[in-house]
């Protein structure tokens, strides 16, 4: 029987997103729809008469802005927000700032979906003469992690073990406390907190794409077990819409622009 409520909600579109860029912890902005999404989400979790007791973010504007707009549209701004690096987003490595279409007519879509989507290859490593070497490993934020914690790339394996002490440590307590949490973080942190959910197989994550700045209610048992699928707050075609346009962006074309905007007809 369900015991606690969980809401997690990938961040609305960001502009790297907008254009098909591979970000990991490059901090890029949400892009205008991206805020809107947001919004929508926010809206949603009101109609829901979601309320929550502690929120958990990234140190990525992107993420932490989707709460912001969240908690101002749910009139929940005096709630404490705590941001950490282990929610961030996987960190893409050489791939960050790449286009994904253009990544894929160069390498093959089959290599492009390998280091997107599979549990244990990591992309290549940022060298240090990389474009964002420099402002991403030299951010101020990252001054108190300790040797061998900044990464230069990460599969979604490196994600999962930097982000579950967090679970664990921090968030997992405060739902067992009784605390209602909501976490606004990324594609690939969240997959990595939904396959530890969901004892997923590391084949079926593969399949699991989020889509953006739509919230996902988890109903947990005493033990944190989830007692129904996730349910997201957004309707289904939606939904659907949505996760198949992320999946598209490792396409070769650059169809998946005119999916996520809609405008393709
Ligand atoms: C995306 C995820 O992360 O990319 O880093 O490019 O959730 O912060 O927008 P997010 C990125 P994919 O793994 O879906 O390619």
């Amino acid at each position: 029987t369900t015991a606690h409520k969980l809401v997690i909600v990938r961040h609305g579109e960001s502009e790297w997103n907008q254009y098909n860029k591979f970000c990991g912890w490059f901090d890029a902005e949400l892009s205008e729809k991206g805020l809107e999404e947001a919004k929508s989400g926010a809206k949603a979790i009101k109609e829901a008469g979601m309320k929550f007791d502690i929120c958990h973010t990234s140190v990525l504007k992107r993420a932490v802005k989707t709460l912001w707009t969240i908690l101002e549209g749910t009139d929940q701004m005096w709630l404490p927000v705590y941001r950490t690096w282990r929610l961030n987003e996987r960190h893409y490595g050489g791939l960050t700032g790449l286009n994904k279409a253009e990544t894929a007519e160069k390498h093959g879509e089959e290599q492009v979906k390998i280091w997107r989507r599979s549990f244990d290859t990591p992309p290549p490593p940022m060298e240090h003469n990389h474009a964002y070497h420099k402002i991403i490993s030299e951010s101020r934020r990252y001054k108190g992690l300790k040797p061998g914690e900044l990464p230069t790339c990460e599969s979604l394996k490196d994600t999962i073990a930097r982000a579950l002490p967090y679970w664990n440590d921090v968030i997992a307590p405060e739902i067992k406390a009784g605390k209602n949490v909501i976490i606004a973080a990324h594609g690939n942190s969240l997959r990595g907190i939904v396959k530890h959910l969901e004892g997923m197989s590391d084949a079926a994550i593969m399949e699991l794409n989020l889509p953006t700045g739509i919230p996902i209610v988890y109903e947990l048992d005493v033990n944190l077990k989830p007692v129904k699928p996730m349910a997201f707050l957004g309707d289904a075609a939606t939904v659907k819409k949505a996760m198949e346009a992320v999946a598209a962006q490792g396409k070769a074309k650059n169809m998946c622009m005119d999916l996520s905007r809609g405008s393709g007809g």
